[in-house]
Order: structure tokens, then sequence, then C-alpha cells
């Protein structure tokens, strides 16, 4: 491809050409290509030039003869389409590339894929200007890098995704300051005795503009933001605060709090867990710490150390989530837990699914030989309780007993809990 690379004000033009070629439909097809970066720096400018022209080359026997294909950055090409009878024909066109693009190069001595992301904008259906057509391509190939699906078709939802992230970053540092963070408590009770044990707290985040946010979406970014530390160290006050307004028939009800991988990667953390409970004069096995098995798996040692710090200090150490993190056997004895809780994707199905019994089964008889508690998270019923207690699972989390509730509600829940005879 021998084709000088557009500027944006020159590729926006072309687009401008395209948009005005009603009243047929037109498409603009954005591939970003992956990696040349490193193959640049590891092989040189001209293989990367050769890599491309090859593939522009076959790319371009693929197309109509009056589709454009046009270089629109170092690593970036566009295919504008004019003359389109309908959406499929663009999506045709993107999967053809995608084939193209998939059918490995030569790169020094060996033979590689180069990964590609690939989004597609159509006008004038989703738009008659220029700048939002490359937009919406922009965004459907970043929906396309992270799906990893060889093309996306822009659709209004990515963008309202890419938003909230940008909002989620930007808001997520204030807002403890702004009391928009709050914890539900989620029940635990004891099995043979029904009797209550304490409750998880999770995390909740209510934004301004966004509604509720779950933690599987905030956490992430509050990990790669670095304010995971404040988070932790804000949910382990507040759960310890709010443990004492539970009033004196609870003061033996325990608090789990949720910590995350990079908790235990912090050696300050061990510090902060002796503070709050100095702070809220708790003692420490009434708090329970729930990690889950992935996150622990991510740097073991360092995990395990951690962990038995912790528990020599007498806090409680739950294992969640588990059974879905390649735990091994040859770990298994060494890990420094009190408690396993039993993934809900194992209970959910447990009536119907023999193989999940006996995968439950198997945890219950391996950790009762270690003296660790087991739970049974996502029990949604009766039947599916008693089956766990059968089965010897000794605590039951899930809808069946409560769903998670905010602390105004759970203290009512506490107060009219004759059922979970816990006073
Ligand atoms: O209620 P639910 O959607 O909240 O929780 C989703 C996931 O988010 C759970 O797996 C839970 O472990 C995690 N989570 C909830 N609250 C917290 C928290 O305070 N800290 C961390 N690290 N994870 C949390
Ligand atoms: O991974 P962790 O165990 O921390 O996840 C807790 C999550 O499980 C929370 O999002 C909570 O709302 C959810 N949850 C708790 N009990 C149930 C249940 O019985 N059914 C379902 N579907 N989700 C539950
Ligand atoms: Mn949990």
């Amino acid at each position: 491809m021998k084709q000088s690379i557009l500027n944006p004000l020159q590729l926006l033009g072309r687009l401008d050409v395209l948009i005005d070629s009603a009243p047929r439909q037109g498409a603009l097809i954005l591939i970003r290509l992956h990696g040349l970066k490193r193959i640049s720096s590891i092989f040189g400018a001209r293989a990367v030039e050769q890599i491309i022209a090859d593939l522009a080359k076959q790319m371009k026997r693929s197309l109509r003869p009056d589709d454009n294909l046009l270089r629109s950055g170092r690593f970036e090409l566009v295919v504008l389409i004019a003359g389109l009878v309908n959406q499929g024909h663009a999506k045709l066109a993107a999967n053809k590339l995608a084939r193209i693009l998939e059918t490995p190069v030569e790169i020094g001595e060996t033979v590689r894929k180069i990964p590609f992301s690939i989004g597609v904008s159509l006008t004038p259906d989703q738009t008659r200007e220029s700048e939002q057509l490359l937009r919406y391509a922009d965004i459907a190939s970043i929906a396309s890098k992270i799906t990893r699906t060889p093309y996306q078709l822009y659709n209004h939802d990515d963008l309202e995704g890419i938003v909230t992230d940008w909002d989620i970053e930007g808001d997520l540092a204030n807002a403890i300051a702004r009391h928009q963070l709050s914890l539900d408590y989620q029940p635990k009770i004891r099995s043979d005795t029904g009797r209550l044990i304490g409750a998880e707290a999770l995390m909740r985040w209510h934004h301004p503009v966004h509604g509720p946010i779950q933690p599987d979406r905030f956490i992430p970014v509050a990990e790669n933001i670095g304010i995971m530390p404040k988070l932790t160290w804000w949910c382990l006050n507040t759960a310890l605060r709010e443990r004492l307004e539970w009033g004196e028939a609870a003061s033996h009800l325990s608090v789990a709090v949720n910590i995350s991988a990079l908790d235990l990667t912090d050696e300050r953390f061990i510090r902060s867990v002796r503070n709050a409970l100095g702070i809220w004069d708790t003692p420490p096995e009434l708090l329970t710490l729930e990690i889950t098995e992935s996150s622990l798996m991510k740097d073991l040692a360092s995990s395990i150390d951690i962990l038995n710090r912790l528990r020599s200090c007498g806090v409680r150490i739950s294992i969640d989530d588990f059974g879905t993190g390649y735990s091994s056997l040859a770990y298994f004895k060494q890990l420094p837990a009190d408690e396993l809780k039993i993934d809900r994707s194992f209970v959910i199905n447990i009536l119907e699914d023999d193989l999940d019994q006996h995968i439950v089964s198997t945890i219950v008889q391996m950790a009762r030989k270690l003296e660790l508690d087991i739970v049974a998270e996502g029990v949604g019923s009766e039947a599916i309780q008693a089956r766990l207690i059968e089965l010897g699972c000794n605590l039951i989390q899930g809808y069946h007993i409560g769903r998670p509730m905010p602390q105004v509600q759970f203290n009512a829940w506490l107060r009219d809990g004759i059922d979970w005879q816990f006073l």
C-alpha cells in the first residue's frame, strides 16, 4: 500500500463525500491492527509496512471496485462503501475482511496472526454527520476488541457503556466523600439450628446520573485507578460501625467484608484491619474477610502469607466463589481459611444436576477433614436448602433466607427475625 496516511481532517472530508452519496446507504468499516508497534521495534518499520501492504492488497481484491480502502493511521485502515443495498451487505464486507486478517502472516522466521478489531457504522441509518460516523465506527471497534469478536456493528448501548466507564473512573474517587456508597447486608444462617450467625456486607454505589452501579462493574475500575485501599478501608469501617448498630441482642453476630485481590498484595492491609477492629472495639473473630478463590490464585504464595497473618490476629478467612478458581488438591490443605463458600453456580441446579451434587459433596468431605465451615451461597428455595443440608453444608446464604438489604431494612429484619432464632 503506497498510499499516504490520511490525516483526520482529510478522512472526515472523504466521509462527507460518502454521506452525500445518498440516496444509497453507505458504511464505514474501521480496521485496527494491534501489536504492530512491537513488531516494528523488533523487525523494523519496513517489515510492518510490508505486512500492511500485503493485507491491504488481499482486502482490496475481496472488495468491489467502487469500495474505497484507505489508510487512516499508522496501524489503521478504513473501507468506505458507498453503494450499500442493505445492512447485511456491510456485515458481509466486514466479515470478508476479518477472514483475510485472520490468516497468519510471515514475520521474521515465524508465521503469526496479527490481532485486529473492526467497527462498522452506517449512514444515513445511524448518522448523517462525518464526525459521528467516525466516532461510531471507533466505538464499535472498541466493542469488537472487548468482546473478542471479529467485527461489531455500532449500537447505542456500546456508546453508553463507554461513557459510563468514563464517568465511573472520574466519579469513583469522590464517591466516598459524596456519601454515594453504602453497604447492603445479606444474612448467613447455621443450617442445623436455623440460627443467624452474621451477614455479608455488599457494597452499593448510587451514581447521581447512572443510578445503581454494581460492584462487579466498579471494583475493577477502582483497582485500575489505584483507589482500592481507600474503598476497602471505607468498607471495613462502615461494616464494623454498622454492626454495632444491630443492637445488643445481635452482639454475637459476625460481619463479612469482601476484599479484593489487590488488598492481598498490600502489606499495609493487615495494619488497616487491626486498626479498624481497634476503632470499633470489635473482637477479631466477629470479622470475616471474604476473598475469591481466583484472586487468591493470582499470587498464591504471598496471599497465603498475608492470610495466615490475618488469621493469627484472630480474623476469620472465607474463600469465596469456591470451585471456580482452579483449586488443586496440592494446595487445598494449606489454604489459610476458616470457611469455604461453594460457588452459586454449583448450588442453583443442585436438585437436577447429579454432577453438581457430586462436586458439592466432594468439597464438603474435604472441607470437613480440614475442619472448615462450608457455606452454600445462592440458596434460592426450601428444597435446595434441604438438599444442601443433607450434603453437609453447615452454613446457608441466599435469597431464600434473605436478600442483601440496606442497613435500615436489615435492622428491621433482625427485629422481626423470630424465624432465625437469633435472640
Ligand atoms: O451483590 P452483588 O452484585 O453485589 O456482588 C457482586 C460481587 O461484588 C460479589 O462477588 C462480591 O464479592 C463483590 N463485592 C461486593 N461488595 C464488595 C466490596 O465491598 N469489596 C469487594 N472487593 N468486592 C465486593
Ligand atoms: O461473590 P459473592 O458471593 O460475594 O457474591 C454475592 C452476590 O450474590 C451478590 O451479588 C448477591 O446479591 C448475590 N446473591 C446472593 N444470594 C443470591 C441468590 O440466592 N440468588 C442469586 N441469583 N444471587 C444471589
Ligand atoms: Mn462474597
